[in-house]
């Protein structure tokens, strides 16, 4: 019997902790940055380059699920610019997740890499997922377990 318990306490020190979240290493805080813009701009020129290139971009936020609890993408049209970042934050009504359509991306645009994996969903309040677009046209998206019960959504990016 000690044996028996002493294995059964041990056991799970073996298998590493997996990660629920994995996609959280995608976001990469911007705001920061934007309020040192006048201080990048002046660096070096390599800085200002890449400062420069995080300042001028935009966030923009669509929620998943509305705030009564609808199966639906808030808003549903999203327009921004070639390498803006679209945050998708988890609202109501989860698991969402976010799956460009390959019929529905610009010529040259892997759906998959701007994509969720299929199987993976965000199951937690305010959890996100963060993709920028650097192609510009017109990006169609849904919501793989909400799909059928209208839960897509439309990007337009200049
Ligand atoms: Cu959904």
């Amino acid at each position: 019997m000690a044996s028996l318990t002493y294995a059964a306490v041990t056991i799970p020190k073996f298998s590493p902790p997996i990660s629920p979240f994995p996609k959280k290493q995608m976001i990469i805080p911007a705001k920061p940055m934007l309020q040192s813009v006048g201080a990048a701009v002046v660096a070096t020129a390599t800085a200002a380059a890449i400062f420069t290139g995080s300042a001028m971009a935009k966030e923009v936020e669509v929620l998943l699920g509305s705030d009564s609890g609808e199966l639906a993408f808030v808003p549903s049209l999203v327009k921004i610019s070639a390498g803006d970042k679209i945050i998708f934050r988890n609202h109501s009504g989860f698991p969402h997740n976010v799956i460009f359509d390959e019929d529905e991306v610009p010529a040259g645009v892997d759906a998959g890499k701007i994509s969720m994996n299929e199987e993976d969903l965000l199951n937690a309040l305010d959890e996100t997922y963060t993709v920028v677009l650097s192609v510009a046209g017109k990006y169609g998206f849904y919501c793989a377990p909400h799909q059928g019960a209208g839960m897509v959504g439309n990007v337009e990016v200049n």
